[in-house]
């Protein structure tokens, strides 16, 4: 796993766990998990087509490459790759006015006004990448596929989203069980570009710097259970706020439909919550509001048991601890 430890001298004589202190240690945060990839899996939609697999390839090491600081490089996308992108855009932008929440209906619309948001057009992370820096500060780094919970969000702690690249394989455009850039572009980027969840998001990666496994597994679940999969209420009515509904056209008539359950947002409860990769969710936790979620996670942060606070300075942009360290 991705846990160095660099000290065995820590005032309770546990041993410390390594985390980064600047923006650009983030270099180091890049291990991977290796769960299923075309290279790799049978399954894979992808391991067939040698094609894919080159593509893949070559985005992959455009991430391996990648050092902070450098511009995006830009991806030319295959024919098969846009009409990937496009069957998934226009099948959501039908949903969104009537499911999505309104910071990303909002946000969506700059997209499309601004951004190169079209059915024909898959939008280059260098560019989205300098809009989200003016919106939020928030900027995309790229990453080949799943990385450890713990890397991933330390990356958040700076403002930093560690964003995929390729597309999902054209075989299978509804469903893809690994991050791919639709799911990025279309369900995350929207919510980054928005002050308040910015700083929820960044709150999450602060408060993961140096926990124990125990604690990263608990802020992953929570992570998931809003980031991915929340739904919030709007005006009476639930809408989705949450990625990885807001990039799916099956999961986000799901969520909101009549068949899964629907629980209040609870960090102590939802983060021992089980989940599911593999299929539609059948648990779902709604917020009242962004500003509840927030008020919420802080209280639940600050009955962690750590070693320190961290601070996060934009200036030197660094993590500084107060307390022993
Ligand atoms: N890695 N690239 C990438 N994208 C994710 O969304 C992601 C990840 N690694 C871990 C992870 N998500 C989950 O464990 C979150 O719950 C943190
Ligand atoms: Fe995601």
């Amino acid at each position: 796993s991705g846990v160095d430890i660099i000290s065995e001298s820590s005032p309770e004589n546990k041993p410390e766990i390594w985390f980064p202190r600047h923006i650009s240690e983030l270099d180091k945060c890049t291990h991977l998990i290796s769960k299923f990839e075309p290279e790799l899996d049978l399954d894979h939609p992808g391991y067939t087509d040698k094609a894919y697999r080159d593509r893949r390839q070559k985005i992959a090491d455009i991430a391996f490459d990648y050092k902070h600081g450098d511009p995006i490089p830009r991806v030319e996308y295959t024919q098969e790759d846009i009409n990937t992108w496009g069957h998934v855009f226009r099948q959501l932008k039908k949903l969104f006015p009537t499911h999505a929440c309104k910071i990303h209906r909002d946000i969506f619309q700059v997209l499309e006004d601004e951004c190169g948001y079209t059915a024909d057009n898959i939008p280059q992370l260098e560019d989205i990448s300098n809009f989200l820096k003016r919106k939020t500060g928030f900027q995309l780094r790229p990453v080949s596929g799943l990385l450890t919970a713990r890397d991933f969000l330390a990356s958040l702690a700076f403002r930093v989203f560690q964003c995929t690249q390729y597309v999902r394989h054209g075989s299978k455009p509804d469903y893809t069980p690994e991050p791919d850039c639709i799911h990025e572009l279309l369900g995350h980027v929207p919510m980054l570009a928005d002050p308040g969840f910015a700083q929820f998001s960044q709150e999450l990666g602060l408060n993961s710097l140096g926990a124990s496994d125990e604690d990263i597994e608990k802020f992953a679940t929570l992570y998931w259970f809003t980031i991915e999969f929340g739904l919030c209420k709007q005006g009476g009515q639930i809408r989705a706020y949450g990625a990885a509904v807001l990039s799916s056209y099956g999961e986000l008539l799901h969520a909101l439909g009549d068949t899964p359950e629907r629980r209040a947002f609870d960090p102590v409860k939802t983060s021992l919550q089980e989940y599911t990769d593999q299929d539609l969710q059948p648990i779902f936790y709604v917020v009242e509001s962004f500003e509840d979620m927030m008020d919420k996670m802080r209280n639940y942060a600050a009955n962690i048991r750590r070693p320190y606070e961290v601070r996060y300075d934009p200036y030197t942009q660094t993590v500084q601890t107060l307390n022993n360290k």
